[in-house]
């Protein structure tokens, strides 16, 4: 079948590969946070893509092949702004591309960083994916010249631009909201960390784990990289981490040992729905 698999379709003459850029790209887009449709309405507007969220161009051979991750619990109307938006945004630019929204279980302390890790490893159990998002449910690109792809020499920050900060980053080391790493980069860093429980801190111990593990961080133009964020009050179950500043200081003693090789969790349920994998994790619970 066309639609799985990173090769070449089974079936069919070969496809030539998609051009780049890609001719469908149609820039700034307005972005309507108001009143998001339903679920069914929006898998209507997404006819291609196929269950588990998982789309490839049907008529040229796409370049790049890229996993989508996003940490979630009980954002309903920001999951289905996301999936409006992201889908035909992704389309335009004719990459493969599949969605992983990684569930936190239960009512303990959410804790995005681990979350990442473990879509991260599910992700590649199912393709070989050449570039990892990891991306927030409430940030909504505005300019599809942003491409989800990824760079071979660097992670990649993505949103620089979000209206929250008014269009420009909040402090110069800000990796936050959505950032894009291949599977080399991503292993060695040794991923992310497991132990940021609640808000805060988890994205600037992964922007040092970069600069630890002898990287640096590439950003696209400040008008390109424009975001808007899905207003929202501060989560029950993710309040501000206090911790989040002494594990910061220790990032530099700890980034060897806690990470992809100390991950550990259990898998509950992996469902293929129309728009989106869904896969439900028990993680633990902050000790
Ligand atoms: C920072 C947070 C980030 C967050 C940004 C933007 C911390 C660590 C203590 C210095 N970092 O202050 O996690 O993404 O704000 O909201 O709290």
């Amino acid at each position: 079948p066309r639609n799985s698999g990173t090769g070449p379709p089974a079936t069919g003459p070969p496809l030539r590969d998609c051009r780049i850029p890609s001719p469908l790209l149609v820039g700034p887009v307005s972005v309507h946070l108001s009143s998001p449709l339903s679920m069914e309405e929006i898998i209507l507007r997404n006819p291609l893509v196929m269950p588990g969220g998982h789309y490839r161009p049907p008529d040229c051979e796409p370049r790049h092949h890229t996993a989508i991750v996003v940490p979630y619990r009980n954002r309903q109307t920001h999951l289905r702004a996301l999936l409006y938006h992201l889908h035909p945004f992704l389309q335009r630019q004719q990459i493969h591309y599949s969605i992983y929204i990684v569930q936190q279980w239960g009512n303990s302390t959410f804790n995005r960083a681990k979350l990442l890790n473990v879509g991260v490893r599910e992700a590649l159990r199912d393709e070989d994916w050449s570039c990892i998002f990891l991306h927030d449910v409430d940030l909504l690109p505005e300019n599809d010249h942003n491409t989800y792809t990824c760079h071979k020499q660097s992670p990649t920050h993505l949103s620089v631009a979000m209206d929250k900060f008014r269009y420009r980053l909040p402090y110069p080391q800000y990796f936050g909201g959505v950032s894009a790493l291949t599977p080399d980069q991503y292993m060695k860093m040794n991923g992310f960390p497991n132990q940021y429980w609640g808000w805060g801190g988890e994205d600037d111990d992964i922007a040092a784990r970069v600069r630890l593990s002898g990287m640096k961080i590439m950003r696209p133009p400040v008008a390109i990289g424009h975001y808007k964020m899905i207003k929202h009050k501060g989560d029950r179950g993710n309040e501000q981490n206090p911790r989040r500043f002494d594990l910061l200081k220790r990032t530099r003693l700890n980034w060897r040992s806690d990470g992809l090789n100390s991950l550990t969790y259990e898998l509950l349920s992996r469902e293929l729905e129309p728009l989106y994998t869904n896969l439900t994790v028990d993680i633990g619970e902050d000790p």
